[in-house]
Formats: structure tokens, sequence, C-alpha cells
């Protein structure tokens, strides 16, 4: 699709660790347009919607408090194939695994935490990119 756009969410480890600019700086040097940022607390209902697909898993209650445990970046990139194309560069979720090159793989670790600490998100299909970034970004729509 030209101009398909994905939802990217910094998550707290990542501001934590200042890697805002590099996550940024990684989407924007495989050629994507940024569209929209913005620094905020997620809270437990707005992080309930986001991860819905995740409710009733053994991580679900771990991964919706580290989510509110510091403040997140959510951004919206743009371009062809960017839902994929933003999976690729983040790499796998398991940060262990993650292949060197992707954002997971080169800069994040297990942390021996119930839930993965993998420092960002990334829409899974166009699907989920509608409706996360309707979430995120209800005055983008
Ligand atoms: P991804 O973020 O790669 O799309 P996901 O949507 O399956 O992965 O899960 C959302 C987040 O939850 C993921 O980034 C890290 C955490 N997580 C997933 N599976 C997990 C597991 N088996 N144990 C602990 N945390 C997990
Ligand atoms: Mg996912």
């Amino acid at each position: 699709m030209i101009n398909e756009r994905t939802l990217i969410l910094v998550k707290p480890d990542g501001v934590r660790r200042s890697l805002i600019g590099e996550i940024i700086a990684r989407v924007e040097a495989k050629g994507y347009s940024i569209v929209a940022v913005k620094m905020m607390s997620a809270d437990r209902a707005l992080l309930t919607r986001h991860y819905a697909e995740h409710e009733g898993k053994p991580f679900f209650e771990p991964l919706v408090e580290f989510m509110m445990s510091g403040p997140i970046v959510a951004i919206v990139a743009q371009g062809n194939r960017v839902i994929e194309g933003f999976r690729n560069i983040a790499g796998t979720t398991d940060p262990t695994l993650a292949a060197a090159g992707t954002i997971r793989g080169d800069l994040a670790r297990d942390q021996g935490t119930k839930v993965t600490q993998n420092l960002v998100h990334g829409s899974d299909s166009p699907e989920s990119a509608a409706r996360e970034i309707s979430i995120f970004f209800p005055e983008l729509v």
C-alpha cells in the first residue's frame, strides 16, 4: 500500500535508557517518514485496549505494569510496507534471539523479568495499525 502507516511505541525501558533518538534515527535511516510523535504516560485503560489480544495471558498484567512504569513515546511512521519493514528492523520479540542489526538484537537483552522488555512495539498488520493509531492518535483519524 502506498503511504502505509504503522504505530511504533518506544517503551519505558527505551525512554529510561535514552534510546528515543537512536530508535527514531533507525526508522528514518531505513527511509520511512515520521508523521507524528507524542511523549505520554499510558494508563491502564489505554493499555488494556492496545494489548486486548493478550488479555488473559500470564504476562498480561506484568506487561501493563511495565508499560505504566514510565513515559513512552508513540510514533506514527509511514512508507510502503512500513508495517513489515519496522517489524524487521525491530527484530523478534525475544531480545536474546533477535538478530544483530535489529533494534532489539543490538540494544536489548533478557532482564529476567516476568514480561519481556524489548524497547519497542510495532503494529503487526494493517488492521492492527489502524486500530492502534486510532487509540494513540485519535486526532489523526
Ligand atoms: P511483539 O511485541 O513482538 O509484537 P507480542 O505482541 O506477542 O510481541 O507481545 C507483546 C509484548 O509482550 C512483547 O513485546 C513482550 C511481551 N511478551 C510477549 N510474549 C511474552 C512471553 N511469553 N513472556 C513474557 N513476555 C512476553
Ligand atoms: Mg505484538
